[in-house]
């Protein structure tokens, strides 16, 4: 018999939610190949390995943020090229959305650059989520912080789901963010959670974090009580005028175990290879998605910056042999 996917695929373990620090320190040390043969069988143990989920951002709120996340271009406190926009309308949104679902896009994201939204601004972006879902997408939205109460409105208007950071580890954190805390950002996570909206919760590499700081980041999305749905892995974007815009270089061997292990940890969540990829060469992103990668952030625009177009990232499917998630149009 000829060797499939199928005939392939390893036995699934366990989800596992008790991973120690040592534990987790120990698959970032291991040999690159032994990492990457057990990321392999993970994947292939729950997920097709020749399929990856497209899902296309849109920035619906740009800048004029008043958080001091130091990567970000849309932090009011730095001077960056971008300029302040109010929420996008409802016609605008749904031309973009229809325009991703046509390239094969299955998820719409839409950010807004807010520390928290106030009531009144889920008011604009409900029927934003409800015109997108009725294309037949499934929609998420990246709003900032969270109240209890908030998280259910949108879950009762129907979102799929939530996109919401933790960035970096505890200790790192306030190296790069000082106007929210860690916690913060944990309490919105169970909001979500509680809502029962799934969860998107990743991190960047680059930020100037030790191994050790990616390792504990990992940790603590692989021990939350059910594991983030999706989880997006970014390359920092180095943005002229942000406090990061001379951060130095990942080696892309240390983004590629990041991805690994991420992977590893967290068997059955789509991990995506997320900002970064206009900067990373086409062999990179094939040891990504051999390292388990399963989704991309796709369209040529990400919120502030660029992403890679669309038939460049066609073109590399087709070399690879990989397919799309199918869509539901
Ligand atoms: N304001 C909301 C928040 O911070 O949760 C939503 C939008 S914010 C831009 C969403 C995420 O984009 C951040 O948490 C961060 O992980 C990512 N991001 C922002 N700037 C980035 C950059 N320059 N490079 C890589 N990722 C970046
Ligand atoms: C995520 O993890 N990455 C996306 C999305 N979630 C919202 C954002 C990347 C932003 C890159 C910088 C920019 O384009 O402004
Ligand atoms: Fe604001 Fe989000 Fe950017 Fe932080 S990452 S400055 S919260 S838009």
């Amino acid at each position: 018999m000829h060797a499939t996917a199928e005939t392939l695929r390893p036995a699934a373990a366990a989800l596992r939610h008790d991973w120690s620090r040592d534990e987790v320190e120990a698959l970032f040390a291991l040999p690159f190949s032994d990492l990457m043969y057990a990321a392999q069988t993970t994947h292939r143990a729950h997920f097709d390995p020749n399929v990856v989920q497209l899902s296309t951002l849109l920035n619906i709120k740009t800048g004029g943020c008043p958080e001091d996340c130091a990567y970000c271009p849309q932090s009011v406190r730095f001077d960056t090229n971008v300029e302040a926009a109010p929420v996008l309308d409802l016609d605008t949104v749904l031309t973009a959305a229809r325009r991703a679902r046509d390239a094969g896009a299955t998820r719409f994201c839409m950010g807004a650059a807010w520390r928290s939204p106030k009531d009144r601004d889920l008011e604009q972006v409900i029927p934003l989520i409800e015109g997108v879902r009725a294309l037949g997408m499934e929609t998420c939205v990246t709003l900032g912080m969270l109240n209890a109460g908030q998280a259910r409105r949108l879950a009762d208007a129907g979102l799929d789901y939530y996109n919401h950071n933790l960035d970096t580890s505890p200790d790192f954190y306030g190296e790069i963010i000082s106007t929210r805390t860690y916690q913060d950002r944990l309490d919105t996570l169970a909001n979500v959670r509680d809502a029962d909206i799934n969860v998107c919760c990743g991190g960047i590499v680059g930020l100037g974090e030790s191994v050790t700081d990616r390792s504990e980041l990992l940790r603590t999305l692989a021990t939350m009580s059910k594991h983030p749905e999706s989880v997006p892995i970014n390359l920092l974007v180095r943005v002229e005028g942000t406090p990061l815009a001379d951060a130095e270089a990942v080696h892309p061997i240390d983004f590629v175990r990041t991805i690994a292990v991420a992977r590893v940890l967290m068997p059955a969540s789509h991990v995506r290879l997320s900002a970064g990829r206009t900067a990373m060469s086409e062999e990179l992103q094939a040891l990504a998605f051999l390292a388990g990668a399963n989704s991309i952030f796709y369209g040529e625009q990400l919120l502030t910056t660029a992403n890679p177009d669309v038939a460049r990232d066609q073109a590399l499917f087709t070399r690879l042999g990989i397919s799309p998630t199918a869509g539901h149009a």
